[in-house]
């Protein structure tokens, strides 16, 4: 399954590498994930409502806001496969989504809800717009910075 939270860490992870040009298989999949009508552009519509999906799938006990449970095991499972780079230090991982998490907890209640998760959505929108058209083409969608072997 592809976790809402997974979804999201995986824009806040493209964002958080800058922005770049190259078609990556991450950069591309969220892009397909988040393209509804596979047009070729996202627009914040698409964007939201994909969100909004991951959501209430990550959602277990449909009480319209997420635990620091249901965030963490929304993501765990079906991790997209890295074979370019060795696996993250688990718990680094651990504590980048807790503070991910406790970010968007705005009012400290361990719910994330919908209402808070808008407006970081948001930002991560109008940050992927690079040409600020309101609508995010593939061209517009950041790649990993690479990474010197070794
Ligand atoms: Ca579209
Ligand atoms: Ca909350
Ligand atoms: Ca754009």
């Amino acid at each position: 399954m592809a976790g809402f939270a997974r979804v999201v860490l995986i824009g806040a992870a493209l964002l958080a590498a800058g922005p770049g040009l190259a078609q990556t298989p991450q950069g591309r999949a969220m892009f397909d994930r988040w393209d509804l009508n596979h047009d070729g552009r996202v627009a914040w519509t698409e964007a939201w409502e994909s969100i909004q999906r991951r959501f209430v799938e990550a959602d277990l006990n449909r009480s319209g806001g997420l635990s620091l449970d249901e965030w963490m095991a929304a993501q765990l499972p079906g991790r997209p496969p890295r074979t370019d780079r060795p696996a993250l230090d688990p718990q680094r991982e651990r504590d980048r989504r807790t503070a991910m998490f406790r970010a968007i907890d705005a009012n400290r209640d361990n719910q994330v809800t919908l209402e808070e998760l808008r407006p970081v959505a948001e930002s991560w929108f109008r940050a992927f717009d690079a040409n600020g058209d309101g609508l995010i083409s593939l061209d517009e969608v950041p790649r990993p910075t690479p990474r010197v072997p070794g």
